[in-house]
């Protein structure tokens, strides 16, 4: 509770980040997106971790706000680095269950776009795969609508909810992103390795691009190179950064 309130207080006062990974293609090592993460900076408590605050966040219907505040910072984030030559570069955001479930999300991210400014093609909304199992016509009537709006659309933490792959053909999405759990005792892991390598042949059937998460070693992404992995995220190139230091590691991997 105590924290909850610290959270709500966090919200309004601006002590809330984000920071930008870096995600670069397979082929050439070069960057083209980035995942914002949201970072708090407590006055008292100093650096409160996500993995502490984000299921506070779920549970006390804060995420909402929140999830509202960081889709609005990286969007602007989006319009500064269009004007800073970046405007290539996709960034990519973390929507909620709760959030994206909410009757009036749509109506949400087209008021923020309108009042960023942000290419929308430029924005890519992930949503787990856990938020949309077995989705309802209104749900895949929203992702087809966001769809249409010229955002892009990424299925997040893959592999960990047990989609079926006939509705996986159904969505509306253009992008997976391999669970980390699965990438990290890549290659000797032959159960890991099963599902990460069904993943990208099911994702070349379907005409999906792949992002691999959690890359640390260069074992990793050897692997991932030879079975068409498209991008990936990870240690291995760079943690989470603050705007300033993304910007030197862009300029570098432009
Ligand atoms: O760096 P990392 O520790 O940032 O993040 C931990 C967890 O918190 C991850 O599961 C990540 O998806 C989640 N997370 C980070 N930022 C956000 C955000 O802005 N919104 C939501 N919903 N989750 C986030
Ligand atoms: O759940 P989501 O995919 O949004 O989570 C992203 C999380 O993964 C963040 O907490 C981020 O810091 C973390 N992360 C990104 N790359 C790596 C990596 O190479 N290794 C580990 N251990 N964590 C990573
Ligand atoms: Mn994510
Ligand atoms: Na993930």
């Amino acid at each position: 509770l105590v924290l909850e309130s610290a959270l709500r207080r966090a919200i309004e006062r601006d002590e809330l980040t984000l920071h930008y990974q870096p995600q670069v293609s397979v082929a050439d090592g070069r960057l083209v997106g980035c995942e914002a993460l949201v970072r708090w900076q407590h006055p008292d408590m100093g650096q409160v971790l996500p993995g502490q605050f984000i299921p506070v966040a779920e549970d006390s219907g804060l995420i909402v706000p929140l999830g509202e505040w960081v889709l609005r910072q990286a969007c602007r984030q989006q319009v500064t680095w269009a004007g800073a030559g970046l405007g290539w570069l996709v960034v990519a955001v973390n929507i909620s269950a709760l959030q994206f479930r909410r009757a009036d999300f749509t109506q949400q991210v087209v008021a923020i776009l309108r009042e960023t400014g942000a290419a929308p093609q430029r924005i890519e909304l992930e949503i787990t795969e856990s938020a949309l199992m077995q989705p309802t016509d209104a749900l895949h009537e929203r992702l087809l609508e966001l769809g249409r709006l010229g955002l892009k659309l990424a299925l997040d933490d893959f592999g960990t909810g047990y989609s079926s792959l006939s509705y996986l053909k159904r969505l509306p999405i253009s992008r997976l992103k391999i669970d980390r759990s699965f990438i990290m005792d890549l290659p000797g892991d032959h159960e890991d390795a099963a599902v990460a390598s069904a993943t990208l042949s099911l994702a070349r059937d379907l005409g999906l691009d792949v992002v691999a998460e959690g890359v640390e070693h260069a074992e990793q992404l050897a692997w991932l190179h030879a079975r068409g992995c498209d991008s990936v995220q990870g240690f291995l190139f760079s943690r989470p950064l603050p705007v300033a230091e993304f910007e030197t590691w862009a300029a570098r991997h432009a």
